[in-house]
């Protein structure tokens, strides 16, 4: 068990970049967040503008990896392709991997339909790998030979075909580089400690050797770029960090540099990766997300996110204040995965229809997603984006306590006006039966002013005709610890969780929610932990559930019974665990669902 989690904290460090035995990960992700020295209205006003207002990317992770697309020597590694490499999947020795190059030609990358895909897809610029991990550059090097030109029999630069069909299709251009580790050369982290001939290397070899010059290289040959995304920092010296980030700051001025640069030295926060955070967070900030669940391409991996996922994904991070980067990883043949291009075809549709929910969209008053979609605003309107449409004609929205002027559903560019009501803190809209559209239906409201966070009471609402799920993360916690914590479901693909733990006698997690409807609902509680667990769960109105339940090592959802509220208006829940392992046991969250 113990060489278990010490293997975890290596590879979560590997991950970061940090030593972090006692700390969680997301602790170390908030250190890699950065914060810029030009203001945040200033980067919004100037080079900042394209990822601000863009609010979706393409994101690519292409590269000699792609070509064995989680294979080696016949064999399946799972986990995140590009990683195949690494001594926890197929552990390639360095001289074998590098002998991969001889057998690469992507003959069907199309940079022109990849560049297209982005734009169509609603996508405003693309970021794409110019050297992960592995250390192959996929771009024509003079510094190192390792690269796509010099070593593989497909001799072409595809990053100039790429750089230059986003520049001609109007769409933004940016390079992700691992600038710390490098598996293939010597002296850089996760690299051999020696060269080949037995020498000793330093990290500055390397650094100066490749590192560097090829990040010149990057920030020279392609033209105007708008983002240069380095990734890992690890424990990189700062002064080379810095070195570095002038560099790049010289040569292409307008460049956003993610904070994964490390050392603070980024323009925005890069978020913990495959994760949309559950509230609002200020400043400029991204989080990356994938189609499926590696980064590059794998064989087996055909679990893509539907249009309808992506879209809810990608409103909910505006919607949380940030951008989103969805990334897409084409083939060993250079080719997007056609599942992967369809969905994504499907989605750019809609963002046609509405690209007002998404591009320069403003945060959610609200400060946290709702259960039926999410809410995005601009000027003086507010965006209903409804992705679970109600089945009885009536769409509850708590909370709202300014004057609606108007209240529309949209559908492309028509759109039908829709009556309301406002009673106990709560706007009813009366909406058709059918949905306005699919995957999702958009409600405009216009208000007088712009509206604000003073103009929301952003308490949880429990409305009558949809489960709400409440998070941990939303609730107050008395004698137990809530923190959000991080694991690898295959090697690689983090989940990320904000959950209660450490509970003993007489803690306490409670939530505050606003009850439209007084009467009964089914109450389920998620967590997990060992044997049988007793949860007890009361309101302020002396309603009270308790039982016992079996628990496993999974997070999973168990019905524990019926909870009334007597009467309509502001209540408090609280819950506790009374019988159980308190060390093992994690709550998640609960669900609570009016009754049919
Ligand atoms: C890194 C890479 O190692 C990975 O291959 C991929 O390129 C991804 C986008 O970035 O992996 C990370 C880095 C940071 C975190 C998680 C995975 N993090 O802070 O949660």
């Amino acid at each position: 068990m113990k060489n278990l989690i010490t293997t975890f904290f290596f590879i979560a460090a590997f991950f970061t970049g940090y030593a972090q035995e006692e700390k969680t990960k997301s602790e170390s992700m908030d250190k890699m967040w950065g914060e810029s020295a030009v203001s945040i209205d200033a980067l919004r006003a100037g080079r900042g503008k394209l990822f601000d207002e863009g609010n979706f990317g393409m994101f690519i992770h292409w590269g000699l990896f792609s070509h064995l697309g989680g294979k080696w020597q016949g064999k399946t590694y799972y986990g995140i392709g590009e990683w195949i490499m690494n001594r926890n999947m197929a552990n390639i020795p360095v001289a074998d991997y590098k002998k991969i190059a001889k057998e690469y030609n992507p003959a069907k990358f199309d940079a022109r339909a990849i560049a297209k895909l982005a734009k169509d897809a609603g996508m405003k610029y693309i970021i794409i790998t110019s050297k992960h991990h592995e250390g192959f550059a996929m771009f024509h090097s003079k510094a190192d030979s390792f690269n796509i030109v010099d070593a593989t029999p497909f001799a072409r630069d595809p990053m100039k075909e790429l750089s230059a069909a986003c520049h001609e299709l109007g769409l933004g251009f940016g390079f992700y580089y691992s600038h710390n580790q490098d598996w293939t050369t010597p002296g850089a982290t996760g690299g051999p400690t020696k060269y080949t001939n037995g020498k000793p290397v330093t990290f500055e070899d390397y650094f100066y050797k490749k590192c560097k010059p090829q990040v010149k290289e990057i920030c020279t040959n392609y033209g105007n770029i708008d983002f240069v995304w380095f990734d890992t920092p690890g424990d990189m010296k700062k002064e080379l960090v810095v070195e570095l980030a002038k560099m790049v700051r010289e040569l292409q001025p307008d460049v956003m540099l993610c904070s994964r640069i490390g050392h603070g030295m980024g323009d925005y926060a890069s978020k913990g990766d495959m994760e949309v955070p559950p509230r609002n967070i200020k400043g400029l900030w991204e989080t990356c997300d994938t189609n499926n669940d590696s980064w590059s391409y794998a064989w087996y991996d055909n679990n893509f996110k539907s249009p309808k996922d992506i879209l809810n994904r990608l409103i909910s991070t505006v919607a949380r204040g940030g951008t989103y980067l969805f990334n897409v990883g084409p083939n060993g043949q250079g080719q997007v995965p056609e599942i992967g291009a369809q969905f994504l075809l499907e989605t750019g549709k809609w963002i046609n229809k509405y690209p007002q929910v998404v591009y320069d969209a403003g945060a959610s008053p609200w400060g946290h997603a709702m259960q039926w979609g999410d809410i995005t605003t601009k000027g003086n309107s507010m965006f209903l984006s409804v992705f679970e449409w109600p089945q009885d004609g009536k769409l509850y929205l708590p909370g709202l306590k300014k004057e609606i002027l108007s209240a529309r559903l949209l559908k492309g560019i028509k759109s039908e006006k829709i009556s309301f009501e406002q009673k106990q803190g709560w706007t009813i809209f009366n909406v058709p039966f059918q949905q306005g559209d699919i995957p999702a239906s958009v409600i405009e409201l216009t208000f007088k002013s712009n509206p604000e966070p003073a103009d929301v009471d952003q308490m949880l609402g429990l409305s009558p005709n949809t489960g709400t799920r409440l998070l941990t993360v939303f609730a107050d916690v008395n004698g137990a610890e809530s923190k959000s914590i991080s694991w690898m479901e295959k090697f690689g693909e983090w989940k990320h969780v904000t959950q209660i733990s450490k509970w003993a006698e007489g803690s306490i997690a409670s939530w505050e929610i606003n009850v439209m409807q007084p009467g009964f609902y089914y109450l389920d509680l998620y967590y997990k932990g060992k044997g049988k667990l007793v949860w007890n769960i009361s309101t302020d109105e002396g309603s009270l559930v308790q039982n016992q339940l079996a628990a496993t090592e999974k997070y999973q959802k168990y019905p524990i019974g019926i909870l009334e509220f007597k009467k309509a208006g502001k209540h408090t829940i609280k819950v506790s665990l009374v019988e159980g392992d308190p060390e093992t046991s994690s709550l998640e969250s609960v669900l609570i669902s009016p009754i049919n």
